[in-house]
Formats: structure tokens, C-alpha cells, sequence
């Protein structure tokens, strides 16, 4: 049987990009060494002592393990060399990374990522993953890249993606042409295309979300999940409820299987808790791509949020249209707005 190679692949579909010369090619290249490199690193991680916090707090005041460290500086060295890419923003810097050197200043786009997503789960065994999207740059080639380079719309993304280290590592991208997944054969450290084309279902039986925290759920989220506890044969309710904690784990789960996945606004977190530029915007590209659905549980498109910052959090619901418009029906139905529970917590 013959095998597609990632490589083989990006070159083949270079052609729907005309304008494209073969930059985004050589920048989806480039991605997927630093993940193979990433990759060796997570999987040997409980044999040597890469493990634990290095000392240092992120921007968001989380202590950050060593890994997140090192994906963060693989990624951002490979993205450099690649000669495409005039700069990063990462969910680990506080600030744009804007390269100095005269072949990056040439690069024609930026990325923004998650280099460790989940890091959390990482002395555990439980699957991590890194998220990214690409964007062109709005500054003039030549000059390092500007902060207006990545605050764009989602919808200004040109690809998006993430890479899973579970029990099997994959890629999975987008460039705007339908979602495809490759794994990462180990024995000859190439990932093969082995998910062609992937759609969600529009329904599922899935729903992924930190129950422990209901209480804190505004009441159209406490209603939804009300629903998707209740028996009702023909919708195949209840649904089963899936959360792992590691957004890319559970959205690749979701993706295959069907089902939705929300992280809301709560009243430990106002804004919601994960990051516009570095989790939605990329899987929001990705799950519209195959079919699903991404929103703000306030009737918004993610990719039509306009970033005003960096570090921005945002509401999250994403997965199959069905239960995403469901579950907007929920939220204006019984509120978005976060409870007062200042009572509560006394
Ligand atoms: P991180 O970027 O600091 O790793 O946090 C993001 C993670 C996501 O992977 C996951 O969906 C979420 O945090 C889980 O949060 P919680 O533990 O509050 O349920
Ligand atoms: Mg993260």
C-alpha cells in the first residue's frame, strides 16, 4: 500500500495556493519538524528529568513546566530559519517574538501558537498538543513584523492546525481546503496522511466541558447540560460525557466522533479562559472547515471576534453545527452572563 508523506502531500496541494510560491509549504515544513522534535521530547519526558516547573510564571501567572519551554523555543527557531515567517506570538510571551535577521524580516507571514497546550497533564501521561494558525502579515515585507500583524480576524487566517502527542502522534491542518490528518510513522519519522478529508457529524452524542464547575456556569449553560442529561431516545440522549482537560485531546476526539466542546464564561473566569489568538481562532478554522461549528455562546462567529489584545480570552463552543446551534439556543434562552456567587464562596 502506498503512503502519503505529510511532505508529498503540502507540495502536492501547493497548487491551490498560485500566489503562494511555495512559502506556506516551506512554513508547514517547518511546523512539522519542530513537532517531530517537540514530539521526541514528550515521549521521553518521564525518563529524564525534563519534568516540572522551571521556576518561571507565564504571562497569565501559570507556573510553566520545562516542556513549554523548550516546544516554545523549537518552534520559534524553526519558524525562524524557515525564512517565511517574520514573527510569533506565543500564549508563552507576553510580547510579539519579531525576528531581527534579514531572511526573516523577507517572510511573507506570522503565527500565532500554543506550543504546549494542556501542559498541565503532562506528568500524567494524558495527551498534550500544540495549536497554531498562520496569518499573511499586514507590515511591509522587509521590516520585522508589527503588533497590527497579529490582531487580525480569524478569518484572516491562511491555515491552521494542531498536533496531538497521545497514544499516536498526528497533525492536523487546514489551508482553507477541507481538514487532513497525518500520523507520525515512527519508524521512518514521517507523519502519513491517515484521516483524508475529515468531517464531523453534524449531531453527536458527545459533551465536553468542566463539570465540576457548574456551579459557577452561567444559567444557559446549566440548562444545556440539564438537556444533555436527560433521556431522549431519538436525539440519543443522555449524552456521554467526555473531558479530558487538554483542549487539543478533547477537540480531536470530538472532531472524529461528534460532539461539542465548551469551555464558558464562569465566575472564576469573566471572559471565558482559553485565548482567541491561540486556541479558538485555529480550531475555530479548523472544525468550520470540516463542517462544524464555533462560537462565542452569544450568537457570535469566533473568527468574527475582533482581537483586542494579544492574550485575549474568549468563550468557547465548538463542534458539531447541531449541538453548537442547540446550545446557543440554551444561552439566550436562559443567560449568558456569569452567576454572582460571592455568597457561595464565603
Ligand atoms: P493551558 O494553555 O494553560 O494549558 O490551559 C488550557 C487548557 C486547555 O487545554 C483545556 O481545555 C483547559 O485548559 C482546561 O481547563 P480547566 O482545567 O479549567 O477545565
Ligand atoms: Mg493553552
Amino acid at each position: 500500500m502506498s503512503v502519503t508523506t505529510l511532505n508529498e502531500f503540502i507540495i502536492e496541494r501547493q497548487a491551490d495556493f498560485p500566489y503562494a510560491k511555495g512559502e506556506l509549504t516551506r512554513l508547514l515544513t517547518h511546523m512539522s519538524v519542530a513537532a517531530k522534535v517537540v514530539n521526541r521530547e514528550v515521549n521521553k519526558a518521564g525518563l529524564v528529568d525534563i519534568l516540572g516547573e522551571i521556576g518561571k510564571s507565564n504571562v497569565h501567572g501559570e507556573d510553566q513546566k520545562k516542556l513549554d519551554v523548550y516546544a516554545d523555543e523549537k518552534f520559534i527557531n524553526s519558524l525562524k530559519s524557515s525564512g517565511e515567517c517574520c514573527g510569533i506570538a506565543s500564549e508563552e510571551n507576553k510580547d510579539i517574538v519579531s525576528f531581527d535577521e534579514e531572511l526573516p524580516k523577507q517572510g511573507r507571514y506570522i503565527v500565532t501558537m500554543d506550543p504546549l497546550d494542556g501542559s498541565s497533564n503532562i506528568d500524567v501521561n494524558v495527551s498534550i498538543g500544540t495549536i497554531f494558525s498562520i496569518f499573511r502579515r499586514v507590515s511591509p515585507v522587509g521590516h520585522k513584523a508589527a503588533p497590527e500583524d497579529f490582531v487580525q480576524d480569524g478569518t484572516k487566517q491562511v491555515a491552521a492546525g494542531y498536533i496531538i502527542y497521545g497514544s499516536s502522534t498526528m497533525m492536523v491542518y487546514t489551508t482553507g481546503r477541507g481538514v487532513n490528518g497525518f500520523t507520525l510513522d515512527p519508524s521512518i519519522g514521517e507523519f502519513c496522511l491517515s484521516h483524508p478529508d475529515i468531517l464531523i457529524p453534524h449531531s453527536g452524542i458527545i459533551y465536553s466541558i468542566n463539570e465540576g464547575n457548574n456551579i459557577k456556569f452561567p444559567e444557559g449553560v446549566k440548562q444545556y447540560l440539564k438537556y444533555c442529561q436527560e433521556k431522549d431516545v431519538p436525539t440519543g440522549r443522555p449524552y456521554t460525557s467526555r473531558y479530558i482537560g487538554s483542549l487539543v485531546a478533547d477537540f480531536h476526539r470530538n472532531l472524529l466522533k461528534g460532539g461539542i466542546f465548551i469551555y464558558p464564561i464562569s465566575a472564576g473566569y469573566p471572559s471565558g479562559k482559553l485565548r482567541l489568538l491561540y486556541e479558538c481562532n485555529p480550531m475555530a478554522m479548523i472544525i468550520e472547515q470540516a463542517g462544524g461549528k464555533a462560537t462565542d455562546g452569544r450568537g457570535t462567529r469566533i473568527m468574527d471576534l475582533k482581537p483586542e489584545s494579544l492574550h485575549q480570552r474568549v468563550p468557547f463552543y465548538v463542534g458539531s453545527r447541531n449541538m453548537v446551534n442547540t446550545a446557543e439556543e440554551f444561552m439566550k434562552k436562559y443567560g449568558w452572563k456569569e452567576p454572582d456567587i460571592s455568597d457561595i464562596d464565603k
